[in-house]
């Protein structure tokens, strides 16, 4: 009977397995898809009890912390501050359409209320407010989308075992066989309280794969269960889009390709070396404000507004999103340095927003003075570097022809071109692909905002 049991409980999830590898996406997430990608621009929130020691989300394991001494920061959370809608509303006037924030990070804590688990933000703290359902509710409010970041990784759990290459000097007792299945069975469990506590979630954002790099790639769906996790959270809600901070070329089931600290192709972390840029799939760039994600309470590295809008405009150059990472401090507060970037990004995206939210990579590449979006008719040419621009202001760009396959090249008409930010038209002039902008004294004194200044070009339609 029981032999009888565990054959057809092997076949059922075979089939489920099956269903992700030959995944279909569902009507609701090929839409949502489309709506994340128009969204162009979301925040990423690193919080857990790691805010209290002030190092990082990765200090239980740089530091060698002993998990159950690290686990007492969990009778200290008390975020006397935290307020979901001050949160969502700074975000909001940022002009970022969507939050990710960690539901349970490698250190193992969830923010969440979850009956799998008592090491909580509900059931194991003073606090005993669920962060996640706060969030929830402001951001239903406020009209953001809410995801939630999920480690594989879990430096304090016993199950957690095998072990991966990190989380071996925090003291835990070696685990049992069987274990790595119930950790799978508590994943899973939480899993499916995200999905069911917090009404329509825009992403489920995995991340911890790469802690048993040294299997291959076509191993890791298999290690970690990931078909299974993917089928449940599309059973669960099709609309909701997975994707996964593997470092690795997609697999079946995911809906976005995410990359880490990388203008999508450019791999300037060293993350992923070779990692070819999707074209089914969004794309998505994360990026840290200093440099670190979880708050630190020394890292002073603040990179500047304009640096963050540029790097925000050379990531939807490339059709990515940009996910902007902030680390809440202890007592629940946004950090004065963050909220300072997020209002310029704010001020930015309200003037030149149009050549961003729902646009795509534009058609000409990456030009020593700058980027190029575009959304039907237009063509949003981004002057990121004044510098390079010829002296006089001429700037010449070659536009591909329509249909590249035609014997006679045709090229779009021009209609005319104006800056975005005032409207200040720009002198243009068109040769067959060739077109010349006379840019006004305006676009060069770089007052028009000085981050960056788009050229807003038109074409017949
Ligand atoms: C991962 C997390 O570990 C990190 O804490 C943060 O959440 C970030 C967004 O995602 O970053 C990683 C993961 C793995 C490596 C480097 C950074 N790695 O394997 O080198």
């Amino acid at each position: 009977m029981k032999r009888w049991i565990l054959t057809i409980t092997l076949l059922l999830a075979a089939l489920v397995a099956g269903a992700q590898e030959g995944y279909v996406p569902a009507p609701e997430n090929l839409a949502a898809r489309e709506q994340f990608a128009a969204d162009r621009f979301g925040i990423f929130i690193h919080w857990g009890l790691y805010a209290q020691p002030g190092q990082g989300e990765w200090v239980m394991q740089q530091k060698n912390l002993d998990y159950q001494e690290y686990a007492r920061l969990a009778n200290s959370f008390y975020p006397s501050k935290f307020d979901a809608r001050a949160w969502v509303r700074a975000i909001k006037a940022g002009g970022a359409r969507y939050i990710t924030i960690t539901s349970r990070h490698h250190d193992g804590f969830s923010l969440f209320r979850s009956a799998a688990s008592p090491y909580n933000a509900v059931d194991g703290t003073p606090f005993g407010r669920d962060i996640l359902g706060e969030l929830a509710e402001a951001c239903r409010e406020e009209g953001i989308r809410l995801h939630f970041y999920y480690s594989h990784v879990d430096w304090g759990r016993t199950d957690y075992w095998p072990r991966g290459r990190t989380g071996h000097g925090t003291g835990r007792p070696d685990g049992k066989p069987g274990d790595w299945a119930r950790y799978q069975a508590f994943m899973k469990a939480q899993l499916t309280e995200l999905l069911t506590q917090y009404g329509p979630v825009g992403a489920i954002w995995f991340d911890g794969t790469w802690d048993k790099d040294d299997q291959p790639r076509e191993a890791q769906p298999g290690i970690w269960g990931l078909y299974d996790q993917y089928a449940l959270i599309h059973r669960l809600q099709p609309g909701c889009l997975v994707g996964n901070n593997h470092h690795l070329q997609p697999f079946p089931g995911e809906d976005i390709q995410i990359f880490e600290k990388d203008v999508p192709g450019e791999n300037e972390a060293g993350f992923s070396p070779g990692q070819y840029v999707s074209r089914r799939l969004p794309l998505e760039t994360c990026q840290t404000m200093n440099n670190s994600w979880g708050y630190n309470l020394t890292d002073r590295s603040y990179k500047s507004a304009d640096d963050l809008i540029r790097y925000l405009v050379r990531t939807a150059s490339k059709g990515a999103n940009l996910l902007l990472n902030i680390g809440p401090r202890p007592d629940g507060t946004l950090p004065e340095e963050a909220l300072a970037r997020l209002e310029a990004m704010g001020k930015w995206l309200e003037i030149n927003g149009e050549s961003i939210y729902g646009t795509q990579a534009g058609c000409i590449p990456e030009q020593p003075w700058g980027v190029t979006t575009q959304k039907g008719n237009v063509l949003y040419l981004h002057l990121l570097n004044l510098d390079a621009v010829p002296a006089g202001g001429i700037l010449t760009v070659e536009l591909p022809a329509v249909d590249p396959a035609a014997r006679r090249a045709r090229f779009p008409k021009v209609r005319g071109a104006a800056l975005l930010a005032d409207g200040t038209p720009v002198a243009c002039g068109q040769k067959k692909g060739t077109v010349t902008l006379t840019l006004p004294a305006a676009a060069l004194s770089a007052a028009v905002p000085s981050a960056d200044c788009v050229i807003a070009l038109r074409f017949q339609p």
